[in-house]
Formats: structure tokens, sequence, C-alpha cells
């Protein structure tokens, strides 16, 4: 059984996440994916991420391509995740092409995937900034919204 893995923060689940997760699964049959840590997000990556670690990993979890989630903790921790999840094949996003090539000394093949163009998650939270500084309130309540389909005969 071929074994994959891939690492990332993976906050405000988004199709280029599911795009990355989709095709990483079909280069083997099982897949592992390592979530950035609040800590390690905040220490390393200088990230602050809308859902926690707790609320990323169910969401990875609930994913039919994903086979189990893990905390990643340190940038040092990849070399030893391949042996101890017995990996065949790194993936991530070719926003990372080349920066991973040395776990091929670990026996590991490495692939890079083109990352799905115009979404991110600081471009969601971009957006939904600038679309809550327009006037206008969205509909928060049902109260006021007709379902009783014989009014509509
Ligand atoms: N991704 C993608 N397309 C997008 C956005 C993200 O293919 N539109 C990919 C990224 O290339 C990465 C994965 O989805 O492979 C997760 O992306 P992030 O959550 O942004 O993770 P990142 O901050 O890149 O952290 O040790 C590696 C790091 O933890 C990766």
């Amino acid at each position: 059984m071929k074994r994959v893995i891939t690492y990332g923060t993976f906050d405000l689940l988004h199709y280029g996440h599911i795009n990355l997760l989709k095709r990483a699964k079909a280069l083997g049959e099982y897949l592992v994916v390592v979530v950035s840590s609040d800590e390690f997000n905040w220490k390393e990556k200088h990230k602050k991420t809308y859902f926690n670690y707790e609320q990323r990993k169910q969401l990875l979890e609930s994913i039919r391509y994903v086979d189990l989630v893990i905390p990643e903790e340190s940038w040092q921790q990849k070399r030893t995740d391949m042996h101890e999840y017995h990996i065949d094949t790194f993936v991530m996003g070719d926003d990372w092409r080349g920066k991973f090539d040395f776990l091929q000394e670990e026996g590991v093949e490495v692939v890079y995937l083109p990352r799905t163009p115009e979404i991110s998650s600081s471009q969601i939270k971009k957006d939904l900034y600038d679309a809550n500084s327009v006037e206008g309130k969205s509909k928060t309540s049902h109260e006021d919204i007709n379902t009783d389909p014989q009014s509509y005969m």
C-alpha cells in the first residue's frame, strides 16, 4: 500500500486545499495530513488561524481523501515522519517547490503539485473584510422569509 504525506495549516478549508488533498491521495492508497499546531503556526509562520488546531483537524478528518491527521510542531519533524509513518511519497503545493527536496535522502519521492489559482485563506479573509465594510446587512434570521409553498401558487 503506497503511503502519501502532506503538510499545511489548512485554515478556512477551501477548494484549493481539497484539490491538493484529492491529487495527493490519487498518488497512493493512504494519505497522512500533518496539520500545523497553533503554536507552530504562530512561532514559525506568523499565522494566526481563524480555526484552532482541533477544529482544523476535525474538518480534515471528515474529508474522504484523508486517512490520518497528525500535528505539525516543528520544521525538523519531516525526516522522522517519513520513517515513522512509512511514507513513499511527500506532496506539497508548488509554492514550496524545491524546499523539501532533501526528503529524497530519506528514500521518499518528493512531488510538488500546481496550486489552485485565485484562492487562499488570506484572500478569503480579505474579501470578507471588504464585503463587511460595504453597506447593508446580510439576513441573519428567517423570521421574515415565507416558506409556505401554497402562498406561491
Ligand atoms: N494549496 C493549494 N492551492 C491553494 C492554496 C493552498 O494547492 N489555492 C496547497 C498549498 O500549496 C499546501 C497546502 O495546500 O501544499 C496547504 O496550504 P496552507 O494551509 O497554506 O499550508 P502552508 O502555510 O503552505 O504550510 O511544513 C509545510 C507547511 O506547514 C505548509
